[in-house]
């Protein structure tokens, strides 16, 4: 097998926009992913704006331009599956069906919170969804997800295990652990890598000798795929193939979604020359690679949808995601109480 180690047209921006392939999916599915490319998007810049106003007290990383990975991927998983977050996961946790009132009063630090308003934007939960929670420690969650994957088999079960990182997680030593132990177990583990080509202000090739990370997978003798991160419908084809062989207890699969964020590493601002290559040129460039443009045009030019239909979407998401605002700001914060009883656990006993 020849080694994997550039990406390509995949990572620059300059190369030429190519149209999505529907692929005959039917217009419906294609639709309700559009639909939740657009609330995740409106979701953050709500976030964003809770940031800029000094609302939100949180740390939060903002994956807008991103939505595609997360929505093509979750598409694959049933509720039943198990998928691991880091700390820019919003857009898994809504993309899975994560409630977004809970995910704002979350980032508020409100008691009706995700996690109770004791973690903010990076520890998100909705286990009833199959988002099993959100780590910031870099990497920390994807043994865990590999420890799901492992109880799956032992349990003879037919849930796949899905930890979801970043191209600088693929840095931190426990990630090559998980990755040599999934495939040597052969368990029921999909790798989710979103390469978005910068880990905090740092570009990729001023860190790695090669900018895919697939080539890790491939050194573990395991399955991977490597897609534009910015086609949903690539996305979810290629998660698909991964989690239809995991399910079938074929081994680990790896997939690598080369994709972009438009606004800085943390907080609402673009961040623009704050890194050693990050440019308005380049943004502006990877703005033109908008994944929910691409969608929006390629089901226009299909006739299954016109523009003003996907105007009355975004009006009506908004409302959604408005309502949702407001209802986490009406939210009580936690009892200052909270704060020892949801940090330590009680000894039996009751001490
Ligand atoms: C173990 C650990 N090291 C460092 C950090 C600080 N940190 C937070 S996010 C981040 C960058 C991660 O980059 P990447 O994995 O590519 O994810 P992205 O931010 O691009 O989504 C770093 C270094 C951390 N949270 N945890
Ligand atoms: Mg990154």
């Amino acid at each position: 097998m020849e080694l994997r180690t550039t990406l390509g047209t995949l990572a620059d921006p300059h190369s030429p926009v190519e149209p999505l392939e529907l692929r005959n999916l039917p217009a419906s599915r294609l639709t309700e992913d559009l639909r939740t490319m657009v609330r995740i998007r409106q979701a953050e810049a709500a976030v964003g704006d809770m940031v800029e106003s000094g609302e939100a007290k949180c740390p939060c990383h903002l994956g807008i331009g991103q939505e595609a990975v997360a929505v093509g991927i979750c598409g694959a998983l049933t509720a039943r599956d198990r998928l691991y977050g880091g700390h820019r996961a919003h857009s898994q946790y809504i993309a899975l069906g994560g409630d977004l009132t809970a995910m704002f009063a979350e980032i508020l630090g409100k008691q009706t919170g995700a996690s109770k308003g004791m973690g903010g934007s990076m520890h998100l939960y909705a286990p009833e969804t199959g988002f099993h929670g959100s780590v910031p420690i870099v990497a920390g969650t994807v043994p865990v997800a590999v420890g799901a994957a492992l109880a799956a088999k032992m349990d003879g079960s037919d849930i796949v295990a899905v930890p979801v990182f970043g191209d600088g997680a693929c840095e931190e030593g426990g990630v090559h652990e998980a990755l040599n132990m999934a495939s040597i177990m052969k368990l029921p583990v999909v790798f989710v890598v979103e390469n978005n080509l910068y880990s905090s202000h740092l570009d990729i090739n001023l860190r790695q000798p090669f900018d895919s990370v697939a080539r890790f997978a491939q050194a573990h003798g395991i399955e991977s795929e490597v897609v534009d991160g910015n086609d949903v419908v690539a996305t979810r084809l290629a998660m698909d193939r991964l989690v239809a062989r995991a399910r079938a207890g074929e081994g680990p699969g790896f997939l690598e979604a080369v994709t972009y964020r438009w606004r800085g590493h943390v907080g609402h601002r673009e961040d623009i020359d704050v890194g050693v290559r990050r440019s308005s040129d380049e943004v502006a460039a990877w703005r033109a690679r908008d994944p929910i443009r691409r969608l929006v045009d390629a089901l226009i030019s299909r006739k299954d949808m016109s523009e003003g239909e996907f105007n009355a979407m975004t009006t009506h998401v908004q409302g959604e995601v408005d309502s949702a605002v407001e209802a986490a700001r009406q939210a009580d914060y936690p009892p200052v109480k909270a704060l020892i009883d949801m940090v330590y656990a009680h000894a039996a006993g009751g001490r």
